[in-house]
This record gives C-alpha cells, sequence and structure tokens, in this order.
C-alpha cells in the first residue's frame, strides 16, 4: 500500500505532479485545497465559511480538513493508496493524519517536499490567476500572505516527517516531466 504525502509552498505543483502520480499508480488523490473548493461551489455552510479564509489566504481550522479526510477515507476503505496534497498544513494535522491511518492499519510511506523559492511560486500563481478564476491566485500580496502562512504553519510539518526517517525534498524548479521522474525514483526506490 502506497500512501504519500506530496508537499511544498503554494504553487509549488502538488496538483500538477499528483495528476500524474494519480495515473501512473492509480491511487486516490485527496486534495484539501480541492474538497474546500467543491464545498464553496456547491454553496454549503462549511464552504462559505471556508471561503472567508481563503480569499484572505489564510489556512481554514483543523477540525474542518482533518474532518473531511476521515471522510474520504472512510469512503475509499479498499483504495490502493492515497496521495495527500496540501494535507497536512499544520503539525495538528499530521498527527491527527497518523492517527487516522493508524485506525485504518495504514501509514505514510514517504513526504515529498518540493522546494521553490518565493519569485518563482509568485509568478507561477499569477500565471495561473489569468485562467484559474481562483481569487487567491491574483493578487501579490495575497500569495505573500499565502507563503507566509506556508513559512509559519506549514514549514514545521517538515520536521515532523523528518524525525520519521520519511521526509524527502526536491528541487521543485525545472521541467514537470523531469520533476515527476524524480518523484517516481523515491517511489520506486
Ligand atoms: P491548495 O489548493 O492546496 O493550493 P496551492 O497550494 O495553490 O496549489 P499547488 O501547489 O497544488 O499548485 P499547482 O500544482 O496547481 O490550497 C488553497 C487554499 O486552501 C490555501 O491557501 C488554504 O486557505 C486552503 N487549504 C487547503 N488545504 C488546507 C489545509 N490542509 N489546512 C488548512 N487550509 C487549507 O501549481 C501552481 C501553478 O504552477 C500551476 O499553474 C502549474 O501549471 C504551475 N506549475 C506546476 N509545476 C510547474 C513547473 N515545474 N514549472 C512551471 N510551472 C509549474
Amino acid at each position: 500500500m502506497l500512501n504519500l504525502v506530496l508537499f511544498g509552498p503554494p504553487g509549488a505543483g502538488k496538483g500538477t505532479q499528483s495528476a500524474k502520480l494519480i495515473e501512473k499508480f492509480g491511487l486516490i488523490h485527496l486534495s484539501t485545497g480541492d474538497l474546500l473548493r467543491a464545498e464553496i461551489a456547491a454553496g454549503t455552510e462549511l464552504g462559505l465559511e471556508a471561503k472567508k479564509l481563503m480569499d484572505q489566504g489564510i489556512l481554514v481550522p483543523d477540525s474542518v480538513v482533518i474532518g473531511m479526510i476521515e471522510n474520504k477515507l472512510n469512503e475509499n476503505k479498499g483504495a490502493s493508496g492515497f496521495i495527500f496534497d496540501g494535507f497536512p498544513r499544520t503539525v495538528a494535522q499530521a498527527e491527527a493524519l497518523d492517527a487516522l491511518l493508524a485506525g485504518h492499519q495504514l501509514s505514510i510511506k514517504h513526504m515529498i517536499s518540493l522546494e521553490v523559492n518565493q519569485e518563482e511560486l509568485t509568478q507561477r500563481l499569477l500565471e495561473r490567476g489569468k485562467t484559474s478564476g481562483r481569487p487567491d491566485d491574483q493578487n501579490e500580496d495575497l500569495i505573500r500572505k499565502r507563503v507566509q502562512e506556508y513559512g509559519e504553519k506549514t514549514a514545521p510539518v517538515a520536521g515532523y516527517y523528518a524525525a520519521q526517517g520519511k521526509f524527502q525534498g526536491i528541487n521543485g524548479i525545472g521541467g514537470i516531466e523531469e520533476i515527476f521522474g524524480q518523484i517516481v525514483q523515491i517511489i520506486e526506490g
């Protein structure tokens, strides 16, 4: 069973690489960003609350995203593995994920971190913002706020997995195929 965490700052390429990994390895893709945007599109109460925070570049509360992941794990009991994309984003989320997986006799095999500098992230997200319709991609101040949230709340998650010997950092700047090749190499050992 292959369970991966794909990690990195906003715009590092987590979503891009996840799409390629699910195709190659037949894994279930669990992106908390996508799940939250689906709640917003459906106009649920959770979505309305999340939107207020996401539009300011702020993380939504841990309890909300942990609950969403718990539901998805329960819905996909026979899966051959999961890619966690954009989750965990805090150490509390990482601890909750380990506890949830243990309840299903599962664990994380690799945590793969895509490393990209702020200048490149800003360029990528502003470019995506031209067509994505995502309000959080359309303004440089908001992107800076998201990167700041990442530095303060999410970056410590790397240490959590490093302490378990599961952290693998790779350069997230370069061609999409080249980066994919490096991830596949880690997975196939
Ligand atoms: P997410 O949806 O997770 O958004 P992201 O970090 O912007 O995306 P990602 O890194 O996947 O970028 P992508 O591959 O698409 O989160 C959005 C918001 O939701 C957060 O700010 C937060 O408020 C909330 N949220 C989500 N999860 C949460 C959690 N667990 N806890 C609390 N709050 C949570 O790549 C970006 C762009 O770069 C694309 O246009 C792509 O084409 C391009 N690109 C990718 N790889 C490239 C490469 N190698 N070279 C050049 N361009 C590349």
